[in-house]
C-alpha cells in the first residue's frame, strides 16, 4: 500500500468469501483502513487475506459488535443477513451505513449497467446478454451473483456491464441507476432469509430504482414496478406481443420469437429448448435492444448458445431414456419450469429426482404439474418427507438414500420415451458442497448406471 493515501474512517468488511475478499482488495487499493469479520472460525480466503494484507485486523467466530460499532461504513457479504442482531444494532441504533459490493461498484463507475434479477433464469439471461454484447464487439464485463464479484470486473476499458443481482445484493445497494433493469419473474425462494413474500418482492424491486429503462414480464404481475409511465419500458411474454413489445407468434404449427408484428426467428432455431427458455430469450432481446445491441447479432447468439451447465442439461440418452441435469433448479418455480419444458417435449413421462434443503418453501404447486407430466418422484435429502406430503398427485413416490440410489431407482422405473430429471427444487447443502457438486455427482452416477 506504499504511496496510497490513507482515507478517513474504518471500513469493516463482513464475510470473507469471494465478495469479502474482493471488497478488501478494492478498499485497500483506495487507501481505506479495513477490518474483516466472519462468523466462521476458518472462513475461505483467510490465508490469501493474511498474505496480501497482514495489516488488516481480522475477527472470527461470530459477528463482532464492538468492531462493527467502530466502523465508519460496514460492507456486508450477501450470505449474511443485514437483520442479524449485531448488524441491526450498528445500522439502526448507531446509524452506521451498511452497504454491499454492488453499492461500492455503482459508486465507482458511470458506465451503463444492465441489471438483471428474478427468482429464476438470472444466470441464463445474464449470460445471453453478455454474449450478445461480446459478439457485437463491445468491451463488456459480465458477473455479479453469476460468479465473478462485480468489483473484480471494474476496468476503465469496459463500456458496458451486465450484472446478475440477487435479492441479497440488492438489499445493500442504494446508488444503482441501471441503463436497463429487469425482474424476470418472482416466485417463492429464500423464505429462510425473508419474513414473507412482500419483503422478498421489495428487495427484488430495488433493481428498478432510478433506472433509465425497464423490462417486465407480462405473465407475472409481480415483476411490474410502481414507476411512472414516463420511464421508458417494454415487456416480454409467451403471448402475442403488442407493438414494440416482445412475445411469440404461433402460425401454421410454428412458433416464432417476435417483436410487435415482426417475426424475428423460429423458436426451434434456438440452441436452448423449452417454453421457459423462449421467455428467457425474449427478455435478453428486450434488454439488449435497450442498450443498442444489433438485432442480427442478438439473434445469431440465440442460435449459437447451447445453455449453461446444470440447467436442464442433457446428460445422455440410453435405451431411449433421456437423463437431464437441472441441479440449478433450487426452488419450486425453477422445477415447475423444467418439468413443463421437458414434459411438453417428450413422448413419455418425467421421472423427477427432487429434495434437499427446502428453505421454508411451499411444495404443493409441484403436485398438478406432476399429475400431468410425471411418472414418479424420487425423494432425497433433508426435506424429502415435506415434498412427499405436498404431492398428492397419483404418481409413484420413492425415497432414496443417496444420489446414486436415486439414479438406480430411476433407471428401474424408466421406459422408452421417458426422461429422468434431477431438478431438486431445493438447495444442496445437506448432501453436497453446492449445486455444481450435486450436478457433477449426478452426471457421474448416470454415466455409471447407464454404462
Ligand atoms: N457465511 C457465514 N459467515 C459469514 C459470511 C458468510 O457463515 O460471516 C456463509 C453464508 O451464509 C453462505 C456462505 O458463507 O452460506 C457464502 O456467503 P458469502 O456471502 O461469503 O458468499 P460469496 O462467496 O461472497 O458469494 C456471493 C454469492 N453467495 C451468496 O449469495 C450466498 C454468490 O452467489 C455470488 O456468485 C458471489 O457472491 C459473487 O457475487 C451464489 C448464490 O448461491 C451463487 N447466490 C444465491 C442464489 O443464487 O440463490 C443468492
Ligand atoms: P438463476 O440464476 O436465477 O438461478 P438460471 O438461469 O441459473 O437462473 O436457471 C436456474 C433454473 O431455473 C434452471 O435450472 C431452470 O430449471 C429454471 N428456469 C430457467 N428459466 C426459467 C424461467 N424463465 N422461469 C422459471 N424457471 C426457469
Amino acid at each position: 500500500m506504499a504511496g496510497v493515501m490513507q482515507r478517513e474512517g474504518l471500513r469493516v468488511v463482513v464475510g470473507l468469501g469471494k465478495t469479502g475478499l474482493s471488497c478488501v482488495r478494492f478498499l485497500r487499493a483506495l487507501g481505506y483502513q479495513v477490518a474483516v469479520n466472519d462468523t466462521r472460525l476458518t472462513p475461505p480466503n483467510l490465508a490469501e487475506l493474511q498474505a496480501e494484507f497482514p495489516e488488516v485486523e481480522v475477527s472470527l467466530g461470530q459477528l463482532d459488535e464492538a468492531l462493527l460499532l467502530r466502523a465508519h461504513e460496514i460492507i456486508t457479504s450477501p450470505g449474511i443477513s443485514i437483520n442479524e442482531p449485531a448488524l441491526l444494532s450498528a445500522r439502526i441504533n448507531a446509524g452506521i451505513s451498511v452497504i454491499g459490493d454492488i453499492e461500492l461498484f455503482c459508486r465507482a463507475t458511470d458506465k451503463p449497467i444492465v441489471a438483471i434479477t428474478g427468482s429464476n433464469a438470472k444466470s441464463t439471461v445474464t449470460t445471453l446478454v453478455g454474449l450478445m454484447a461480446e459478439n457485437a464487439h463491445i468491451p463488456v464485463g459480465v458477473g455479479g451473483n453469476l460468479g465473478t464479484p462485480v468489483l473484480e470486473l471494474l476496468n476503465p476499458a469496459i463500456d458496458l456491464y451486465i450484472l446478475e443481482l440477487s435479492s441479497f445484493q440488492l438489499e445493500t445497494t442504494h446508488s444503482l441507476k441501471a441503463a436497463a433493469a429487469i425482474v424476470l419473474n418472482v416466485s417463492e425462494d429464500h423464505m429462510d432469509r425473508y419474513a414473507n413474500m412482500l419483503d422478498y418482492h421489495q428487495a427484488k424491486h430495488r433493481v428498478y430504482r432510478n433506472c433509465q429503462f425497464y423490462v417486465t414480464n407480462r405473465q407475472d404481475a409481480l415483476t411490474v414496478p410502481l414507476l411512472p409511465d414516463s420511464v421508458p419500458h417494454t415487456s416480454f411474454g409467451l403471448d402475442t406481443p403488442d407493438l414494440k413489445t416482445y412475445g411469440v407468434i404461433r402460425e401454421a404449427g410454428q412458433v416464432y420469437l417476435a417483436k410487435g408484428r415482426e417475426k424475428l426467428m423460429l423458436a426451434s432455431e434456438m440452441g436452448i429448448f423449452g417454453e421457459h427458455n423462449i421467455a428467457n430469450a425474449l427478455a435478453a432481446l428486450a434488454l439488449g435492444e435497450a442498450v443498442n445491441l444489433p438485432m442480427s447479432v442478438m439473434l445469431q447468439t440465440l442460435k449459437d448458445f447451447k445453455g449453461l451447465a446444470h440447467r436442464c442439461q442433457l446428460v445422455t440418452k440410453h435405451h431411449q431414456v433421456a437423463w437431464y441435469n437441472d441441479s440449478k433448479g433450487t426452488n419450486v418455480g425453477a422445477t415447475l419450469a423444467a418439468i413443463h419444458g421437458l414434459g411438453a417435449a417428450i413422448t413419455g413421462k418425467v421421472i423427477l429426482i427432487a429434495g434437499g434443503v427446502g428453505k421454508g418453501q411451499d411444495f404443493t404447486p409441484l403436485s398438478p404439474v406432476l399429475a400431468r407430466y410425471g411418472k414418479a418422484v424420487i425423494l432425497i435429502g433433508e426435506d424429502a418427507a415435506k415434498i412427499d406430503a405436498a404431492i398428492t398427485a397419483p404418481i409413484e413416490k420413492v425415497y432414496a438414500s443417496s444420489l446414486i440410489d436415486a439414479v438406480n431407482r430411476a433407471q428401474a422405473l424408466a421406459s422408452a420415451g421417458d426422461a429422468v430429471l434431477l431438478s431438486p427444487a431445493c438447495a444442496s447443502f445437506d448432501m453436497f458442497k453446492h449445486y455444481e457438486d450435486r450436478g457433477q455427482q449426478f452426471v457421474s452416477a448416470v454415466m455409471t448406471v447407464t454404462g
